[in-house]
């Protein structure tokens, strides 16, 4: 008796403790996503009805694969449901972009998003963000790819807890606003990896428990790169390894504002501000100099910080090689890596995404055979000894914890 209750303990253990996908990491990194429900095929690129990724989106407990690549026009924004994997990897051609709205994650506990594109621009609706998320428990975004919001680029706040936002690319906030976004919740963020750029301010701005380390944030203008939330609640912050990056719409230093209740541990951040188009940079000091007036602190917050910690120039070279929808970049992302690559030269705020090309053109491409259309490949299942005719397989949980359908997805950005 004794025996089998501690198995189960250790099983009950090792199940809370199973990844959202192998590489999660941070506050969010035990989202469960759609491991315990169905596969949903997206099979078009309409803004809505069967097949669409609308959808797909818009019941809980799925894991969301692509048999098309492309442009998704949205007339109106996306709204995600709990214990979602949207698994954007597995679209083929040039991968999904999502433009002409935002999409909110309010309430989606337990989802997972990755290798997805989401450009809002000019026609998106008027004064929200290209995503938000506003409410929710355990969630993680991973290598997205995240431009163009009329009002913050991607916001996290008010009652959300245990969000992880890692290796993706939050740029080019629309001009008049032109805003990274608002990290502001007491549950707690992670942010790792992340390339923020182009936004004129809140690159983030930073209020409650926020974990920031290995980002680089690149031509932010004069409203500020990394802002110290300077309200009245208490924030407890760590700033780690970060890379900063001045470019031609630079105009304040890397960190501001800050007060007495902005308690931050500070360690090893570089700053090159001298926009020669040479990486020359130097640790930034650690006092009051260079970072306001925060709440120093000499020890680190305990948040489950990232599994590997990179130093600052190592973080840069993960970022630029690898965050956003990095399995197939577009033209987008292309041009804004080449602006960091300027170091200071190069590098822009917009107000209109038509004078930067907009979303480009992406490759549909060919879905792989499915026969039994669990979502797996009849190849990647006979090699894996798998029956490509028998669907219930797909969503069977293998020895590793994840069901087939997540093993097959996650393989495919190993
Ligand atoms: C989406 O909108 C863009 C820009 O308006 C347009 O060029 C493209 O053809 C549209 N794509 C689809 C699939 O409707
Ligand atoms: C965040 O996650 C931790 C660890 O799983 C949990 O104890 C805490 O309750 C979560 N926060 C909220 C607000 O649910
Ligand atoms: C970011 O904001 C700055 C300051 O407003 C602006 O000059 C710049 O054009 C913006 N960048 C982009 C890409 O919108």
């Amino acid at each position: 008796m004794k025996a089998s209750l501690s198995t189960l303990a250790l099983l009950l253990q090792s199940a809370a403790a199973q990844l959202a996908f192998p590489g999660a990491d941070g506050l969010g990194k035990n989202a469960v996503g759609g491991r315990y429900g169905e596969v949903y095929k997206v099979t078009n690129l309409d803004d809505s009805g069967t097949g669409s990724l609308r959808d797909a989106v818009s019941q809980s407990n799925r894991i969301v694969v692509f048999d098309v690549g492309g442009v998704i026009n949205i007339s109106s924004r996306i709204v995600v449901k709990s214990k979602i994997y949207i698994a954007g990897q597995t679209a083929p051609g040039g991968g999904i972009t999502i433009y002409g709205d935002g999409w909110s994650w309010s309430d989606a506990d337990d989802s997972i998003a990755r290798y997805i594109r989401v450009r809002m621009g000019t026609g998106g609706t008027s004064g929200k963000d290209a995503i938000t998320v506003a409410s929710g428990n355990r969630l993680i975004f991973d290598h997205l790819s995240v431009s163009w919001g009329r009002d913050e680029t991607f916001s996290i706040s008010g009652d959300a807890s245990n969000v992880t936002i890692q290796n993706t690319i939050i740029a080019q906030g629309l001009e008049t606003h032109s805003c990274g976004g608002l990290m502001e919740t007491d549950g707690g963020i992670s942010l790792f990896r992340n390339l923020y750029i182009d936004n004129k301010t809140r690159n983030p701005k930073v209020k409650g428990v926020n974990d920031f380390q290995n980002n680089v944030i690149y031509n932010w203008g004069g409203g500020g790169g990394y802002i110290a939330g300077d309200s009245s609640g208490q924030s407890y912050a760590n700033i780690i390894n970060n890379y900063f990056i001045s470019g031609p719409s630079t105009s304040v230093t890397a960190f501001t504002r800050g007060n007495a209740n902005f308690h931050a541990y500070v360690k090893n951040n570089f700053y090159d501000s001298d926009r020669d188009g040479v990486l020359d940079g130097s640790a930034l000091c650690e006092t009051s100099t260079c970072y306001s007036s925060i709440d120093f602190q000499s020890t680190q917050y305990n948040y489950p910080g990232p599994t590997t910690l990179y130093t600052p120039q190592q973080a840069l070279e993960v970022v630029l090689t690898g965050a956003g929808a990095s399995r197939s970049r577009d033209s987008v992302d292309t041009q804004l890596i080449t602006e960091v690559r300027s170091y200071g030269t190069k590098g822009a705020l917009i107000s209109d995404e038509d004078s930067v090309g907009g979303p480009g053109t992406i490759a549909s491409g060919t879905a792989p055979t499915d026969s039994d259309g669990d979502g797996i490949p009849d190849a990647w299942e006979t090699a894996n000894g798998l029956n490509p005719n028998d669907k219930s397989d797909g969503m069977k949980i293998a020895s590793n914890g994840y069901s087939n359908l997540e093993n097959y997805v996650n393989s495919l950005v190993s």
